[in-house]
């Protein structure tokens, strides 16, 4: 502990990792294009560059508070030292700012007008570079890249991929996949992660939402989509609604608004993946065989374990993911033309996650060679159609989500956040369903924010060990840990992004730096609104499997991973 002085102001400190945090502390929003309290300090933009009293500049990301100093963060020398710098940066960069599909999210644009910056006094001295548009879910636009580092560090630190470095010098550097091949010929798993970081246009979303306007339009065309749990408190943020509001009512009026014929809720794909997931568990404990159990409903993950651990894809579940179940059931569905109406159907599958567009493309994602999903939107997309279609969100009514596949247990509610599959798993394993059952799942250590978690399952009297993982760095150090032999388990849940999908690459950002703790109490208190707790209990999934579905299970729910 001790004090600085920060423009005249004592203030004091204690854990803060730089004298950054201590500014930001005191109510100063010194600005900065590379700094995350998640990964680990660059100190490339100096846009944080603070003065001491004898006049030494210095980055404040970079340097540790000491009892004593004296930091100024406003003088007449730095603020024309920042104008500056934002001025070079916008002399290398694309600034069809208009156009740009960062525009007014742009943290570069932003900075650039609260510093003052009308012209750039420089050269354009950009150098063009190709927009690689192979991966289905983002888009590098380099000649938006400012060089911060923010995507390499995310890439590297916190997902383990090393997929993009930087690459080339001088005017031609820029951020790259190695020897710049494509990025869908790299080990990316298109998590997104690396957009969320992005200050700028330089990574964005694959958007579909074309398409999906144009079925919108068309009469001949029935229109489905099925919300994605996580989807529900973050679409709030756009709309300065509460961090974390469940917004679910607002969500399926608003989609019924503009054209969308039946509005559902993947909790109900979530519910038959927890059935099938569970008794694939029981199966494999009773055989022992390919133990211990992986989790397969996050595609980021899929993808990093056939990459980098194809000895483990054995081990991951064969049931689809939630989205991936519904899709198929909605398919066979439709095929009736009592359902039909004799119209082409398209289901659209609304997601916190990039991924999700990649799945939707998998050869197992596929039902009879046809595709189950025809597209992914993302939270964001979401939220660009809304405010495109000018409803305004805040003040719309309630409704609920249509049937027969419109009700999900508050199991398939909590898949959104980290632990939430084991904990709906624990809950569908438990003997009865009374509230002391369910208090001692949910106490069980199962839920939080930490990036990996051991939890014991216990089933008819015995103990199983389990590990919830979020975030593919932590996934990895799981996996060097079991197979060095430290530790073995026999359910493991992994999520690609920290927190688990609250915190998707397709989630708006701006909550992202608040860490998905309000998304995580809003899927939790939408749990304690519902009455069905254990998946198996949905009566809307029960008359699934003893209609629709009957025969048809392995066929519909399930997907063979071993390539
Ligand atoms: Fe997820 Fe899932 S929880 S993967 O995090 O299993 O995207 O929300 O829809 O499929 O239900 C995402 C969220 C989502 C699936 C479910
Ligand atoms: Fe890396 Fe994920 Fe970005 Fe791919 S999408 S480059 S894996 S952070």
């Amino acid at each position: 502990m001790g004090f600085m002085t920060i423009d005249g102001k004592q203030v004091e400190f204690t854990d803060e990792p730089n004298v950054l945090s201590v500014i930001r502390k005191a109510d100063i929003d010194i600005p900065t294009l590379c700094y995350h309290s998640e990964l680990s300090v660059y100190g490339a933009c100096r846009l944080c560059t603070v003065e001491n009293e004898k006049g030494k500049t210095f980055a404040s990301c970079s340097e540790k508070p000491k009892d004593g100093m004296v930091v100024y963060t406003n003088t007449p020398r730095l603020m024309k030292y920042r104008k500056m710098i934002l001025e070079l940066l916008l002399a290398a960069h694309d600034r069809d700012c208009t156009t740009c599909i960062k525009s007014g999210e742009c943290h570069l644009q932003e900075l650039a007008h609260r510093m003052g910056v009308t012209t750039v006094p420089y050269k354009n001295r950009m150098t063009h570079h190709e927009i690689d548009a192979s991966s289905p879910s983002i888009i590098r636009n380099p000649n938006k890249c400012i060089l911060c580092g923010d995507c390499v560090r995310m890439c590297d630190n916190v997902q383990a991929v090393n997929a993009i470095d930087f690459t080339s010098r001088g005017t031609s550097a820029t951020v790259a996949p190695a020897f710049n091949k494509l990025l869908n010929t790299t080990d990316c798993v298109g998590c997104g992660q690396c957009r969320v970081v992005c200050p700028t246009g330089a990574i964005s979303i694959n958007t579909n939402m074309d398409p999906v306007w144009e079925a919108l339009a068309d009469p001949d065309t029935k229109v489905i989509a099925q919300i994605a749990p996580a989807v529900r408190v973050a679409v709030g943020d756009a709309f300065d609604l509460p961090q974390g509001e469940n917004v679910m009512g607002k969500i399926v009026n608003v989609l019924h608004r503009m054209g969308f014929d039946e509005v559902f809720d993947t909790a109900y794909g979530a519910d038959l993946t927890v059935i099938e997931e569970s008794e694939e568990f029981l199966q494999r404990l009773a055989s022992g065989e390919n133990l211990p159990l992986f989790t397969s409903c996050c595609p980021g993950w899929v993808s990093y374990c056939e990459h980098r651990h194809p000895e483990l894809a054995k081990h991951l579940s064969t049931t689809r993911s939630p989205m991936q179940m519904f899709g198929a059931v909605a398919r066979e569905y439709y095929k009736d033309p009592a359902n039909n109406e004799g119209k082409k159907i398209l289901s659209v599958a609304i997601m916190p996650c990039t991924a999700k567009k990649g799945e939707i493309l998998r050869d197992e994602s596929k039902t009879d060679g046809i595709a189950d999903i025809d597209y992914v939107l993302t939270t964001s997309e979401l939220i660009t159609m809304i405010k495109r279609s000018g409803l305004m969100f805040e003040d719309v009514e309630l409704e609920s989500s249509d049937m027969p596949f419109g009700i999900g247990s508050g199991a398939g509610v909590i898949f959104g956040a980290s632990g939430g599959v084991t904990e709906a798993v624990m809950r569908r394993l438990a003997d009865k369903h009374s509230r002391s059952e369910m208090e001692t799942i949910r106490n069980s250590g199962v839920r939080g924010g930490e990036g990996i978690k051991e939890i014991v399952i216990t089933y008819q009297d015995k103990e199983y060990k389990a590990a919830v993982v979020s975030g593919l760095a932590n996934a990895e150090k799981l996996i060097q840990q079991i197979e060095s032999g430290e530790c073995n388990y026999d359910f493991i849940e992994v999520m690609a992004c920290r927190r688990g999908c609250i915190m998707g690459g397709g989630q708006p950002v701006d909550a992202h730096s608040a860490g998905g703790e309000a998304r995580a109490k809003g899927l939790y208190a939408a749990d304690v609104n519902t009455q069905i707790k254990k998946s198996n209990e949905n009566p809307l999934v029960q008359s699934l499997y003893d209609g629709l579905l009957k025969g048809k299970e392995h066929k519909l729910l399930h997907r063979n991973f071993n390539k």
